[in-house]
C-alpha cells in the first residue's frame, strides 16, 4: 500500500506553532507580501530576517516539541516499515508544507519538507544550504568566507515564498500518482501547488482530510474528520492499523 500525506500548519497548532491565516496567525502581525515573498526580502530584508529569527529562536525553544499527531505518524511508519529500511519507492511519504522540523523530532524518516526549513539558511549568490540555528541579519558572515566583509549578509532563510518553486515536485507528483491512501492534515488548501495534490492522486484512491473545518478543497475527498489533529490523527491511524488486520 502506497501511503502519502501532506502536512500543514494545523498539526504543528497544538505544539504551540501558530498557523497562517486562523485568528492571531502569523499573517495577522506581518502582511504576507512583506515577509513572504522574494520582492519583501529584496525591499527589506532585515524585517524578514527578524521575521524569521523570531520563529526560529520560538522554535528551538525546549516548550516547542512534537505533539500526539505527529507522534502517531512517525510511529504507523515505524510499524509499516521494515527495521532499518528506506523507502525507496517513497511508499510511505509525509509532504510537509511546514518550515518546523517537528515531524523529523518525532522520528518520521521519509519527509519532504516542500515550503524549505527554518533550521537551514542559503547563500543568495550559490544557492548553497546550510544548517542554521542562529540569527540572521544582513550583516551575517559567510560561513564559507567569514573573514571577507564583502561577503556579509549573503544568506537568506531557505524557505519558499510566493513566486518560487516548492521543492521536491517530481517526487509529489510521483508519489501522488501511485498512492492508495492520500491524507491532508491542518492544511487551508489554499495554498498552491500543495493544494493542487489531491487532483493529482488516482480515482480509486482513498482520501482523507482532518481538519478543524472544511477547506475550498474538501470536495475532492471522499471522507472528512473534523476536530483537533493531535486526537484526530491517532484515532485514524489507529482505525486503518485495525482494519488491515
Ligand atoms: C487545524 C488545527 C488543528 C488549525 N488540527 N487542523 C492564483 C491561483 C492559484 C495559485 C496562485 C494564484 N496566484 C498565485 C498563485 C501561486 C501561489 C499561491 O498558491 N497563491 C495563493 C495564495 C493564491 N503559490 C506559489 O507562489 C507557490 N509557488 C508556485 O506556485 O510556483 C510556481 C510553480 C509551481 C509548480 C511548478 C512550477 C512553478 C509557492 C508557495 C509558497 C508558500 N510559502 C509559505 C511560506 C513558507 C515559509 C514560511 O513558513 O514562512 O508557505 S506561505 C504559507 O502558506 C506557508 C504554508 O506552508 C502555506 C500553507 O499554509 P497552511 O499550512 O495551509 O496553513 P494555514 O494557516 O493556511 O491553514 C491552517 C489550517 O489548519 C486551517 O485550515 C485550520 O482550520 C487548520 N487547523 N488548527 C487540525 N489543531
Amino acid at each position: 500500500m502506497n501511503i502519502l500525506i501532506l502536512t500543514g500548519a494545523g498539526i504543528s497548532a497544538e505544539s504551540g506553532i501558530p498557523t497562517f491565516r486562523d485568528a492571531n496567525g502569523l499573517w495577522e502581525g506581518h502582511p504576507v507580501e512583506q515577509v513572504a515573498t522574494p520582492q519583501g526580502f529584496a525591499r527589506d530584508p532585515s524585517l524578514v530576517h527578524a521575521f524569521y529569527n523570531t520563529r526560529r529562536r520560538h522554535l528551538l525553544s525546549p516548550d516547542i516539541r512534537p505533539n500526539p499527531a505527529h507522534i502517531a505518524l512517525a510511529q504507523w511508519e515505524q510499524e509499516l516499515l521494515a527495521p532499518s529500511a528506506d523507502h525507496p519507492a517513497d511508499d510511505f511519504l509525509i509532504v510537509t508544507q511546514n518550515i518546523d522540523d517537528l515531524h523529523v523530532q518525532a522520528g518520521s524518516r521519509n519527509v519532504l519538507p516542500m515550503h524549505g526549513e527554518l533550521l537551514k539558511a542559503q547563500c543568495l549568490e550559490s544557492g548553497k544550504v546550510f544548517a542554521w540555528r542562529d540569527d540572521l541579519t544582513v550583516d551575517t558572515p559567510h560561513p564559507e568566507a567569514p573573514e571577507d566583509d564583502s561577503k556579509r549578509g549573503w544568506l537568506r532563510p531557505y524557505v519558499v515564498w510566493f513566486g518560487e518553486v516548492p521543492l521536491g515536485l517530481d517526487r509529489i507528483e510521483k508519489a501522488a500518482a501511485r498512492a492508495d491512501l492520500f491524507l491532508a492534515i491542518g492544511t487551508s488548501g489554499l495554498v498552491y501547488p500543495a493544494a493542487g495534490i489531491v487532483q493529482c492522486t488516482p480515482p480509486k484512491c482513498r482520501k482523507i482530510e482532518i481538519n478543524l473545518a472544511d477547506t475550498p478543497t474538501s470536495p475532492a475527498f471522499n471522507e472528512h474528520r473534523h476536530g483537533p489533529a493531535g486526537i484526530e490523527v491517532p484515532k485514524l491511524i489507529a482505525e486503518l492499523r485495525s482494519n488491515s488486520q
